[in-house]
C-alpha cells in the first residue's frame, strides 16, 4: 500500500539521487576502510533512513511494507553496507519491540532507534544454533525482579555498533525447544555483556558482525519483550517473516545495479569490431537477468501488499527470499561473465558485488531453510 503517492515519489527520487551522487561514489572508500564515513551516516540520519519502518508516533516514517520494499530496492543499488547500517534499526533490531513490545518498551527505545541515535541488533544465532534456532542455549534465569543471562551469540549484525540488543534466551531451563525461549531487550553497557572483534568476512566490507557474550548479565524483568515468557521464539519468527521479505527487496536492488553495470560494460566494450552487447550470447545473459529480476520484483511487491492487508506472509516471504537471493547470485555471476577477465579484477564494482550478494542466500535463513518453511506451510494447509 502506497499511502500518499506524491510524497512517496519525492522520497524515492531523493533517495535515488542520494544513492547516485553520494553512496555509489563512496563505495570503494567503504570497501577499502571497512567504515562508512561519518558525514554519510549523518546524512542518512537526516533523511530518516534509520526509522523507515518505525511507526510515526515513535518518531519513524512508518512506511508500509510496500513502501519499505520499494525503498530497499532503491537503496540497494549501492553497496549493501549502506543498507546494513540502517537495516537492523528498520528490521530485526527494532521489529521485536514494534511487533510484541509493551507500550513502555516502545516509548523507551523506538524514538532513539528511529533517529539513529541508537543502533539496534538482533541476537538469535549461537555457535551451536544456526538453522536450528530453537535449540539455542543462552539462558535467562529469573532472580527476583531481574533475569540473569549467560551464553554466547554469533555473527550478530551491527553488534560492534549496537547500543541495544534483542536477545533470544531460554527462560524454561528444562525445555529444549521453541516453547522455552523468551526475548529480551539488553542494553550494550550492561555489566557482563561483551562484544567480540568484528568477523573477517568474504565481502560486505563496511557492514560488521561479531560475537556477543553474556556473562551473568542482569537485566530488569521489564526488559522481557511483551512482558511474557515463552513467546520469544515466535517473536523472532515474526520478525524474520518481515525481514526475509525485505532481503528479497535488497536482492532485487542489488540485481538492478549488477545488471546496470553489466549492460553499460557490454555497450562500451568492443570485440570482433563491435560492442559485445550486439552478440546474442551476451544478450541472452542480459535478458535472463532482466526476466528473473522482474519476477523477483513482482513477487516481492505482491507479498508486501498482502502483508499490508494484514495477512500472514510466512510462506510468501520465504518464497521471495529464496527466489530473489538465488536470482541475484545468478545475475552477479552473469555480470562477472559479461565483464570477462575484467570482472575478476577489483577495479570493477561487479567483483565486489559478486562477493557481497553471496551472503543473501545465507543470512536470515539459508535457502534450504526457506525451502523447509515453504514446504511445511504447503503441508500444513492440507492438514
Ligand atoms: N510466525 C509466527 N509463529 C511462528 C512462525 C512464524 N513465522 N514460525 C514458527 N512459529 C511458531 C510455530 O507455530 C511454533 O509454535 P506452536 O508450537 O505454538 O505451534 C513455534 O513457533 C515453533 O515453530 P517450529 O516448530 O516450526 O520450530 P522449528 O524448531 O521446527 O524451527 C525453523 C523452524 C527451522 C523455520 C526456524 O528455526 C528457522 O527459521 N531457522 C532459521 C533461523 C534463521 O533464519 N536464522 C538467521 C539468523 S537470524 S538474522
Amino acid at each position: 500500500m502506497i499511502r500518499d503517492p506524491e510524497s512517496f515519489k519525492l522520497l524515492l527520487d531523493t533517495l535515488a539521487r542520494f544513492v547516485r551522487e553520494r553512496l555509489i561514489p563512496c563505495e570503494q572508500q567503504v570497501a577499502d576502510t571497512d567504515e562508512i564515513p561519518a558525514d554519510i551516516l549523518k546524512e542518512m540520519r537526516g533523511m530518516g533512513l534509520f526509522g523507515l519502518t518505525i511507526p510515526e508516533q515513535y518518531g519513524g516514517l512508518g512506511l508500509t511494507m510496500e513502501e519499505e520494499v520499494l525503498v530497499s530496492m532503491e537503496l540497494c543499488r549501492a553497496s549493501p553496507a549502506f543498507r546494513s547500517i540502517v537495516g537492523t534499526n528498520n528490521g530485526i533490531g527494532s521489529q521485536g519491540i514494534v511487533i510484541d513490545g509493551t507500550e513502555e518498551q516502545k516509548r523507551n527505545y523506538l524514538p532513539r532507534l528511529a533517529s539513529g541515535e541508537l543502533i539496534g541488533s538482533f541476537a538469535l544465532t549461537e555457535p551451536g544454533a544456526g538453522s536450528d534456532a530453537a535449540s539455542l542455549t543462552t539462558s535467562a534465569r529469573r532472580d527476583g525482579d531481574h533475569y540473569v543471562l549467560n551464553g554466547a551469540k554469533r555473527y550478530i549484525t551491527n553488534a560492534p555498533e549496537a547500543g541495544v540488543f534483542t536477545v533470544m534466551a531460554r527462560t524454561d531451563l528444562k525445555s529444549r525447544d521453541a516453547s522455552g525461549v523468551s526475548a529480551f531487550i539488553v542494553e550494550r553497557d550492561t555489566p557482563g555483556l561483551s562484544v567480540g572483534r568484528p568477523d573477517r568476512k568474504m565481502g560486505q566490507r563496511g557492514a560488521h558482525t561479531a560475537d556477543v557474550v553474556f556473562d551473568n548479565v542482569r537485566v530488569p524483568a521489564s526488559s522481557l519483550i511483551g512482558g511474557k515468557e515463552g513467546i520469544g521464539f515466535k517473536t523472532a519468527m515474526k520478525v524474520l517473516d518481515k525481514a526475509r521479505l525485505n532481503i528479497a527487496a535488497v536482492s532485487v536492488g542489488a540485481a538492478q545495479r549488477l545488471l546496470d553495470e553489466a549492460l553499460n560494460y557490454a555497450l562500451e566494450r568492443k570485440q570482433f569490431g563491435q560492442p559485445i552487447a550486439e552478440f546474442q550470447l551476451v544478450q541472452a545473459m542480459l535478458a535472463d537477468s532482466q526476466a528473473e529480476l522482474y519476477a523477483a520484483r513482482s513477487m516481492t511487491l505482491e507479498a508486501a501488499r498482502k502483508r499490508d492487508q494484514g495477512e500472514r506472509i510466512t510462506m510468501e516471504a520465504s518464497c521471495c527470499k529464496l527466489f530473489a537471493s538465488e536470482m541475484v547470485s545468478r545475475v552477479a555471476d552473469r555480470a562477472v561473465q559479461i565483464h570477462g577477465g575484467a570482472g575478476y579484477m577489483q577495479d570493477y564494482a561487479v567483483e565486489r558485488l559478486y562477493r557481497d550478494v553471496r551472503l543473501f542466500r545465507l543470512f536470515e535463513g539459508t535457502s534450504q531453510i526457506q525451502q523447509l518453511v515453504i514446504a511445511r506451510q504447503l503441508m500444513r494447509a492440507k492438514r
